[in-house]
């Protein structure tokens, strides 16, 4: 097809279609507004930093806003001005030959070009130090919990050193009420390469780097399960090392803590997992198994979700896991256990009383 068939076919489309535009637009306008009102009922389940409900990510929001409306409004003038002169000064007619009018010397449009840019650069570096040093140097409040996070391809490790408390992609943190006001203070590792930690709704991106310790900090306000990912590409299972800040009330942080410093409940015998190449790996609080490669499991199955994602853990994703992790995770760091079927029953119905 030539190419002027083919613009030929694009207008003629284009025409066919004109008539159908309000109702597009009526259409697109529904879409948009069913999409914000999903998105306001399912607040907390998904990651939006237009939702901000913790205090960092307060900040981030109000200085996002400004920045996408002064870029908006240079948007508009911009395009607006050169809508203009394409439609107002289009060829055509008889001046083909002639050279339009050659504007230069102007001290008045030269200053205007280089003044008015320079001010917008210094707004816009302005409003982002403020926001980017209050955030930084906000002072950790005395009581604040510490968590230690660190990166894993492909997977969180969540260490609560002042409770003795380690779990995985989880993060179980108090919220921060007016009555019982608690700031979360995380400090940032990683084990291998650089992960990123954020969670949209509470605060920032913040990378975790190799050979350096990074920290920030975060007040949640409304208790939820808030979704995450990692935010730098760290390996072919990226996408699949997400992240859960459980926020809770005082009460149900403080039951979740006692439950997990209770040594791991079991009914069933260890002993096909205690034999199993699985501990050096993985651990099990008050066994044998001291692994630290892998996730801890000593409350496992009080997580809803198995490997960093939504893999919903229950008996049967658990036992087809462990007998061949790529099935779910290619290249995860834990490798097929090829074991016996029998033994792969006794490993899996004693982890699913890891309660
Ligand atoms: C070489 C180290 C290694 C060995 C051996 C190993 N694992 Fe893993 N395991 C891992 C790693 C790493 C992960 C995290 C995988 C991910 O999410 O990407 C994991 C994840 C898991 C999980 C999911 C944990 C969670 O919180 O989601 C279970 C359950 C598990 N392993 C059980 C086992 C069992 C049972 C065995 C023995 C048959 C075993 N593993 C052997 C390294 C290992
Ligand atoms: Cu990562």
């Amino acid at each position: 097809m030539s190419g002027l068939e083919g613009s030929a076919l694009l207008a003629a489309e284009l025409h066919l279609v004109r008539p159908d535009m309000k109702s597009f637009i009526r259409l697109a306008t529904l879409a948009t507004l069913a999409a914000l009102a999903a998105g306001a009922a399912m607040a907390g389940q998904i990651t939006s930093i237009f939702q901000p409900l913790a205090t960092p990510a307060d900040q981030v929001y109000s200085l996002s806003v400004l920045v996408l409306s002064i870029c908006a409004g240079v948007f508009l003038i911009v395009g607006g001005l050169m809508l203009y002169a394409i439609v107002r000064f289009r060829g055509g007619g008889k001046d083909h030959a002639t050279e339009p009018a050659q504007v230069y010397g102007s001290n008045q449009i030269e200053l205007a070009w280089t003044v008015i840019p320079s001010l917008i650069v210094v707004v816009l570096t302005i409003a982002t130090a403020r926001i980017t040093s209050a955030v930084q140097d906000h002072a950790i409040p005395k009581d604040a919990l510490h968590v230690t996070v660190i990166g894993h391809q492909y997977w969180w490790e969540f260490q609560y050193p002042d409770l003795g408390i380690v779990t995985a992609n989880e993060l179980h943190v108090p919220v921060n009420s007016k009555d019982k006001p608690r700031t979360t203070s995380l400090t940032l590792k990683t084990a291998d390469v650089t992960h990123s930690f954020w969670v949209p709704e509470l605060a920032g991106k913040t990378d975790l780097l190799p050979a350096q310790t990074n920290s920030m900090w975060f007040d949640p306000r409304q208790p939820g399960v808030y979704l995450g990912n990692c935010a730098e590409y760290c390996g072919t299972q990226h996408a699949k090392m997400q992240l859960r800040v459980v926020v809770d009330t005082a009460e149900d942080f403080e039951h979740w803590v006692a439950h997990q410093q209770e040594p791991a409940a079991t009914e069933a015998s260890a002993v096909p997992f205690l034999t199993s190449a699985c501990i050096a790996c993985h651990t099990v609080q008050g066994t044998a198994a001291r692994g630290k490669l892998g996730p801890d499991l000593t409350h496992l199955m009080s997580r809803p979700q198995l490997a960093a994602y939504d893999l919903p853990n229950t008996p049967q994703n658990l036992r087809a896991w462990i007998e061949n992790p790529e099935v779910f995770k290619s290249s995860s760091r834990m490798p097929a256990a090829h074991l016996p079927g029998q033994k792969l029953d006794g490993i899996a119905a004693y982890l699913s009383t890891l309660k």
